[in-house]
């Protein structure tokens, strides 16, 4: 588990029930249900947030992924306590949590990657472990980085390993591990009638203090698919969460390359607009205590309320159209 000092984290346990216990407390507003088995056999948990949660109504819809990277614990407490149940204890009582949930359908993955965290906690000192459980047929070294497995030029351009043990190993394929595999399938799901439903998305990470939007595979600002328009709109939609939570506004690419990435498919594939936080570490790096996980995880509400608020129609937010 985690050590003493930080037990205000959730472990893998201890948010399956604080899920449950949501589900069960707000039986119109929140539903909890299983994308598939990690690895081991855990379920990868998916809440869905509105207003009469039972139907599928005609709202725009939005996605947020957090904990890919097993180490990086704040991105849970993130989905968890300031999406999942800021957004059902605050219906009553905040009007913009209630305007929200009255207009949107909210998807909340609030721990892609259960067995790499439970890993990462299961001597009660970390282990600074970022990749998945799952063995590599033919090397000792386990897992993936399912930020590095997702199939839009997955592989391409450097941006990823091919090397088990490596920490950016890529896996086999595209999807070889099975938590992109069933997440990536959902959202596939979310095609009705020829259309994507889900319109946007935010992966949560730590811990550079970044928002950062498409594309991580190429160090061009504009590709035939993601034109000077999209730019556009990404970049000030982009700015205004990074001016909310005084984040750093910036292309992925401008970090480093990756592919392989989900930011990257949601976009690539769905034209979900999809952008990467990376939350605070500070001096912490990946482990900050956890005296700070309300101030670092409120401190992006702002930046939740605008991706939602926009998930109607993105490029109004430069004078656009959808
Ligand atoms: O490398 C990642 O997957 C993310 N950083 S982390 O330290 N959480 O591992 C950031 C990916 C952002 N995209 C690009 N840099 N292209
Ligand atoms: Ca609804
Ligand atoms: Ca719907
Ligand atoms: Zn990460």
């Amino acid at each position: 588990d985690f050590p003493p000092a930080d037990a205000g984290y959730h472990n893998y346990a201890e948010l399956t029930a604080e899920l449950q216990k949501t589900a069960r407390d707000f039986p119109d507003l929140a539903k909890v249900s299983s994308v598939g088995k990690s690895h081991e056999g855990k379920d990868v948990w998916l809440v869905k947030l509105s207003a009469n949660v039972a139907t599928d109504e005609n709202e725009p819809e939005t996605i947020f992924t957090c904990n890919q990277h097993a180490r990086e614990h704040l991105s849970a407490e993130m989905c968890l306590r300031r999406i999942v149940q800021r957004f059902t204890t605050g219906y009553a009582t905040d009007p913009a949590v209630k305007k929200l949930m009255d207009s949107r359908e909210i998807w909340v993955l609030p721990m892609v990657n259960p067995d790499g965290i439970e890993y990462d906690v299961s001597t009660g000192t970390y282990k600074s472990w970022r990749l998945n459980r799952q063995p590599n047929p033919g090397s000792s070294r386990i897992g993936t980085d399912l930020n590095r497995n997702w199939g839009h030029k997955w592989g391409c351009c450097g941006g990823s390993s091919s090397t088990p043990g490596s920490e950016t190993y890529r896996g086999a394929g595209p999807f070889s591990a099975p938590e992109t595999k069933v997440i990536s399938d959902f959202v596939n799901s979310r095609v009705v009638g020829g259309k994507q439903q889900i319109t946007t998305h935010i992966d949560w990470h730590t811990y550079g203090e970044l928002v950062m939007w498409p594309y991580g595979y190429t160090k061009d600002d504009t590709t035939p698919d993601l034109n000077s328009e999209h730019l556009r709109a990404f970049k000030e939609l982009g700015t205004q969460m990074a001016a909310s939570n005084r984040y750093k506004p910036q292309q992925a690419s401008d970090l480093y390359i990756t592919d392989g990435g989900v930011r990257d498919w949601m976009w690539g594939r769905h034209r979900i607009w999809s952008y990467t936080f990376e939350m605070f570490g500070g001096q912490y790096g990946f482990y900050p205590p956890d005296e700070v996980i309300d101030r670092e995880t409120s401190r992006n509400d702002k930046a939740v309320e605008l991706m939602l608020t926009y998930a109607d129609c993105v490029p109004r937010i430069v004078g656009g159209t959808c």
